[in-house]
């Protein structure tokens, strides 16, 4: 095996955000721009050699490409072996347990998610650890300082690997394994589920589903698990082929953009229970007929019925949340005595309150919920887990909701996405939002009092890491909370979220619409920043 070494020059762009590096596809595109990057992650590895490396991607265009120009680099720089999802396919979910099963060293990831795909769109990778998790933020640093200064990459002069035959082969000093993608996932799954439960409610028709992939990764994985396992019908699974550009859609799973799901979930013909995922099957949207699990809900919900499902049937250990995530979780987890973790947004915080045992389940606004069996959400594991909830119970899906309001009291939450404003006018929208915090404890709006005004900052009680400028919360005496923040995932400008809750404990007022509800926190929030004043806009672009 011939290693070349190639002459490179640094691009000072690389710096990875909530969730790896997220670009447009032509931005990977440019000479050395993705070789770059990814001798960065081997060079701060530290001794790779004869290492495994799991590699995967959701099958966005760049997809193949990447693996290719990947395996030659990975064999250049010593690692061991790979083991690679067929035809280049593996849910983040799948990798991560991938990683975990086989003991692997680490894996690289290409997906840039819910992010829509295509030569035009947007291509991703990003970095887990031994434990299956994404890197954490000491990783992502040295990742992106390497990249400042490389030299140079290393890659081996080698063919093309065919990437569709199941199989290992040995080339030079290291061994290129191709698993399929779904056998090892769907087997994890059986042991959490009660599978015989769940194939008994779908044959008799208690329970029926329709599952949106959204022409993302979570076809092979859905139509093997839900279809051939359990039995349910080949219709039960829409938009099941990975597409290279997901149809030309956003493979994002919630009310906007699964909009075929939501539309039938909302009619007379909808069936017990609806579920989509996005681009790489770590999200997940729960619906039921007629009515949509807010993702802050679901996490709830599933805590406060955990110990109903065979693998979490003696309690949870502790639950946590990303900070702009709603306050839901933490009443289940007052009333069942046990501990709940408040982080930032990115599934990596919570890698090591699951490493350590501190947390059994958590989860996020962004339409991820999870376990501790990966270390990523873990979209179709929440599909099952609603519905063998739903299998156990025998309620349909908007009485467990209603019945946990009932129990529990119902916050209600809303988010507001402003995409590709200028990052120059989203930045100062922060820095007067930071300009006003001291002065805004104490005082009064219509019915709200501040009660603090703040940065988030963590600090993580296991390794003492700190992580500061996490959003703008201004929380007030009543609970209620709006959260400010910029996104760290998106590729155009800078995307503005503003996460708004309210909690409601009177049962009478639980049936309220969102946005209704929260009329007054919303207009308080836009006083507050204005970013519909200083954009020109006159809505979010996505509502969630
Ligand atoms: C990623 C992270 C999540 C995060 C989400 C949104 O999800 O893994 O932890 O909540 O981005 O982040 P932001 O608000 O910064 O855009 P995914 O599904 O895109 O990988």
């Amino acid at each position: 095996m011939q290693i070349e070494t190639i002459p490179t020059t640094p691009y000072n762009d690389q710096n990875p955000g909530t969730s790896g590096l997220r670009k447009k596809v032509k931005v990977f595109q440019q000479p050395g721009y993705l070789e770059n990057f990814v001798q960065s992650i081997f060079d701060s590895l530290g001794d790779i050699s004869n290492k495994t490396l799991v590699l995967g991607g959701d099958g966005r265009y760049f997809n193949r490409v990447a693996i290719q120009i990947i395996i030659k680099m990975a064999a250049a720089n010593g690692f061991g072996e790979l083991i690679i999802g067929q035809g280049g396919l593996l849910s983040t979910p799948a990798a991560s347990n991938i990683i975990r099963k086989y003991q692997a060293f680490g894996g690289l990831i290409l997906s840039a998610s819910h992010n829509p795909g295509g030569p035009d769109e947007d291509f991703g990778i990003k970095y887990n650890v031994s434990n299956g998790g994404p890197a954490s933020e000491t990783y992502t640093e040295a990742f992106y300082e390497r990249s400042q200064a490389i030299t140079e990459y290393k890659t081996a002069n080698l063919q093309d690997i065919d990437l569709d035959s199941i199989g290992s082969q040995q080339i030079g000093t290291i061994k290129i394994t191709i698993i399929d993608p779904v056998s090892d996932y769907a087997e994890l799954m059986q042991s959490i589920f009660d599978f015989n439960l769940l194939k008994q409610s779908i044959s008799s028709g208690y329970i029926t589903l329709l599952f949106d992939a959204m022409s993302a990764i979570t076809g092979p994985y859905a139509k093997r698990i839900l279809v051939d396992i359990l039995g349910a019908s080949p219709e039960s699974v829409i938009n099941a082929e990975p597409l290279e550009d997901f149809g030309g859609h956003h493979p994002d799973p919630n009310l906007a953009h699964a909009h075929e799901l939501a539309e039938l979930m909302f009619s007379e013909k909808a069936p017990t229970f609806g579920a989509a995922s996005d681009g790489d099957g770590d999200r997940n949207m729960i619906t039921g007929s007629n009515i949509f699990v807010t993702p802050s809900d679901s996490l709830a919900i599933l805590a406060a019925n955990a110990h109903l499902i065979p693998a979490y049937s003696k309690g949870l250990s502790g639950v946590a949340r990303s900070m702009p995530t709603s306050q839901a979780v933490d009443r289940v987890a007052a009333k069942y005595n046990i501990p709940c973790y408040e982080t930032p947004t990115g599934w990596k915080f919570f890698g090591n309150l699951l490493d350590e045992g501190k947390i059994t389940l958590c989860g996020e606004e962004s339409f991820g919920t999870g376990s501790d069996h990966v270390r990523e959400k873990d979209g179709l594991w929440a599909v099952l887990f609603w519905l063998n909830l739903i299998a156990v119970r025998r309620q349909p899906v908007i009485d467990i909701v209603h019945d946990h309001w009932q129990k529990f009291g119902r916050d209600i939450y809303c988010r507001h996405d402003y995409e590709a404003v200028e990052t120059p006018i989203a930045n100062s929208i922060v820095e007067d939002l930071r300009k006003q915090l001291p002065t805004l404890p104490g005082q009064t709006f219509g019915e709200y009092t501040v009660k603090y005004a703040d940065e988030f900052c963590y600090e993580d009680s296991i390794d003492g890491s700190i992580s500061k400028n996490q959003g703008i919360r201004i929380g007030f005496e009543n609970g209620s909370r709006i959260v400010f923040r910029l996104s760290g995932t998106g590729t155009v400008g800078a995307t503005l979220r503003i996460y708004i809750e309210r909690f409601e404990h009177d049962a009478s007022q639980h049936n309220q619409d969102a946005q209704i509800a929260l009329a007054f926190l919303i207009d308080l929030a836009e006083q507050l920043c204005e970013v519909k004043k200083r954009t020109g806009r006159t809505e979010p672009d996505v509502i969630t």
